[in-house]
């Protein structure tokens, strides 16, 4: 079925992240280092006065993961996220099977470039918020991405890129860098665009 799962982290006090339990579409809370901390500083544009996941303190063996209350096998996931140094190699996100084999993931990489499953998309800047919409074609281990930055638009869908077969669904989102962290930030899950007004229902009766 097609991604589901939203959370934007605003509902948790500024503290841990670890056993937050906020959000739709999970199955359980979040698993996380007690370094992963919610924070209202340096908040993303499509999202600016609420809170987010932050990680400064955290090495390579340092995760946030939650599961999926059903699995995913084609469709779209949005996130947000924001580095704060090429030396971390963070991911934005890794989305894996039920297994814990990461199948598409999206990562800051320490090029300075953004990669979805070891392919080249785009240059990146530090300290500056990026969102992200991933595409899921599990049946055929593929996946693309198309991204926006901070104040600007989004860009094209990227090339389709293929991961290796595995389990055909996906059952949990995790965060994490590959390095020791530095200034990393994440926000805004979720199934529709996030950077989009909320819908207002039409009112009856006027005449336009
Ligand atoms: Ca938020």
């Amino acid at each position: 079925m097609a991604w589901e799962a939203e959370e934007n982290f605003n509902s948790y006090s500024v503290n841990g992240l670890n056993g937050g339990n906020g959000g739709s579409g999970w199955s359980g809370a979040w698993s996380a280092h007690a370094n992963y901390k919610i924070v209202s500083a340096n908040q993303p544009p499509w999202d600016s006065s609420g809170k987010s996941v932050f990680l400064n303190s955290g090495n390579s063996d340092e995760h946030a993961t939650r599961a999926l209350a059903n699995p995913v096998s084609t469709g779209i996931c949005y996130v947000a996220a924001r580095t704060g140094a090429t030396s971390c190699n963070q991911y934005v996100a890794m989305w894996r099977d039920s297994g814990g084999n990461t199948r598409a993931y999206v990562r800051f990489d320490s090029s300075g470039n953004i990669v979805l499953n070891g392919t080249n998309i785009q240059s990146y800047s530090i300290n500056t918020w990026y969102l992200f919409a991933v595409e899921f074609d599990m049946p055929n281990n593929r996946s693309r991405v198309k991204i926006k930055e901070a104040g600007g638009n989004w860009g094209s869908w990227s090339n389709w890129v293929s991961y290796g077969s595995g389990e055909s669904s996906i059952a949990d989102i995790r965060f994490t860098t590959a390095y020791p962290s530095n200034n990393n930030y994440w926000d805004l899950i979720s199934a529709t665009d996030p950077s989009l007004p909320p819908a207002v229902p039409k009112s009856k009766g006027y005449i336009f």
